[in-house]
């Protein structure tokens, strides 16, 4: 659809406004918001990631980009979230530690709450701690975090480990995504769970919670 390679091509340029006015026209044009964001926001963001490593644009590129991201999201978002639904869990939210990556971590987030989990959100360079912390104070059953960075991922077990030594593993479970992790490095390090994508976190929240 046209519309919706128009929003790709202007993520691309990094034109916020553009993005947002397209967003808007295909949101009045019942465009289902899924296909926006997948086929619009995300297919852009992942052209940029592949100019970015091929060095063809440069980081304020991709802060362009990111911004004009963020800018369709905050449209799409009041229609992945279903308001007034009883949370069915609360998960804790962070990108972790000397990861500064949110705009996965906040769709992931989108898609919980659209399920009904109440989220917890530490943003971005969360120490462990924080994430053991917060479940705690929040009585929270789900830790989730999301890495982008190969050099971050370790971070990922190091909160996985504090749960163990904390003795909190019957209470709390952890779940890992990202794009450089796998189910194999959520294995390894021994979360709980691995999830692809927002809609596979909901699915295995739902099954590490007993919820489906
Ligand atoms: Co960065 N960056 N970046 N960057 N950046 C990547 C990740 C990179 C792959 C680009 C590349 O080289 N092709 C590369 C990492 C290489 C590596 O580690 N192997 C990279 C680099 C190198 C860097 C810097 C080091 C660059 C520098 O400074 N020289 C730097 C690091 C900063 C830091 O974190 N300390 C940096 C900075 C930035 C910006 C700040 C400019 C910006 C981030 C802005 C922001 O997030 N607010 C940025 C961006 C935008 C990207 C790319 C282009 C796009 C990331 C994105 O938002 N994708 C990215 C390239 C790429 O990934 N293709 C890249 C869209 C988003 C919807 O997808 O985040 O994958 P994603 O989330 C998905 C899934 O992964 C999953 O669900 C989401 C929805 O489908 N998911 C989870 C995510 N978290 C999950 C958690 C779950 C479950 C699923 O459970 C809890």
């Amino acid at each position: 659809m046209d519309l919706l390679k128009d929003i790709s091509n202007n993520l691309q340029r990094g034109d916020d406004e553009k993005v947002a006015a397209l967003t808007g026209q295909a949101i009045a044009a019942k465009v289902p918001p899924k296909q926006i964001l997948d086929d619009g926001l995300i297919a852009g963001m992942t052209v940029v990631g592949m100019k970015f490593k091929a060095h063809d644009i440069f980081l304020p590129d991709v802060l362009l980009a990111a911004k004009a991201m963020y800018a369709g999201l905050n449209l799409l978002k009041p229609l992945l979230v279903k308001e007034d639904i009883p949370a069915v869990g609360k998960v804790v939210l962070g990108s972790v530690e000397g990861d500064l990556h949110d705009i996965g971590k906040n769709l992931v987030g989108i898609m919980l709450k659209g399920a009904g989990f109440e989220i917890i959100d530490l943003g971005n360079d969360v120490p462990p701690e924080r994430f053991v912390d917060a479940a705690v104070k929040e009585n929270a059953s789900v830790i989730g975090m999301s890495a982008l960075l190969t050099t971050t991922m370790s971070n990922m077990k190091k909160v996985v480990d504090m749960v163990n030594e904390r003795g909190l593993t019957d209470k709390i479970k952890t779940i890992v995504g990202g794009a450089p992790v796998t189910s194999e490095y959520a294995g390894e390090i021994g979360a709980d769970a691995y999830a692809f994508d927002g809609i596979s976190a909901v699915d295995r929240i739902k099954q590490l919670l007993g919820l489906s």
